[in-house]
């Protein structure tokens, strides 16, 4: 297993919409792997395949409270068949827009279909910080992400903050 680097705000590769994944493969699990290690190190609880550069539809998650014991999940080429008309409002943060956290509204419960890391069809309904993770998540594959659903005003300070950090470090 090997940890990745996450990708920071500006980076257009955030911005990309990933492909989905023909055959799930020893290549596709390793690449798994290497997401939850990358995820687990942060420390996060979820982690999209483009935040390390990677433009295939698939994401990681770990929602286990943290005294209860690890629980690894990988979602590939996930799709949200139902969500429910009630919203419910979350903190969110993401490993690629680092210590900004904002409210965002989303529908409270989704069915969501998937492949798991033996290829096998999977659905579930989630709802709670599951829910949130996997709408994030998804995003993500689409090249969305949460400071989208936040005002213009608050969407383009945190760019600008990133965007100067980017300049000052040499990434730009
Ligand atoms: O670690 C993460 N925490 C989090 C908190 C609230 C809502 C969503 C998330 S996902 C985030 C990791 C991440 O950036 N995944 O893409
Ligand atoms: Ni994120």
């Amino acid at each position: 297993m090997t940890k990745r680097d996450i990708i920071i705000i500006p980076d257009p590769v955030l911005r990309e919409v990933c492909e989905p994944i023909a055959t799930v493969d020893n290549e596709i699990r390793a690449l798994a792997d290497d997401m939850l290690e990358t995820m687990y190190a942060a420390p996060g609880i979820g982690l999209a395949a483009s935040q390390i550069g990677v433009l295939k539809r698939i994401f990681v998650l770990d929602v286990a409270k943290e005294d209860a014991p690890k629980d690894p999940m990988v979602f590939i080429n996930p799709e949200v068949v139902w969500e429910s008309e009630d919203k419910s409002v979350y903190q969110e943060g993401c490993l690629s827009i680092p210590e900004y956290y904002e409210d965002v509204e989303r529908p409270a419960l989704v069915r969501v279909k998937f492949l798991d890391r033996d290829g096998e069809e999977q659905e579930i309904e989630a709802g709670g910080l599951l829910s949130t993770c996997i709408q994030h998540e998804l995003d993500h594959l689409n090249g969305k992400l949460f400071i989208d659903y936040l005002s213009k005003l608050k969407r383009d300070r945190v760019m600008k903050k990133f965007t100067k950090v980017a300049k000052h470090s040499g990434k730009i």
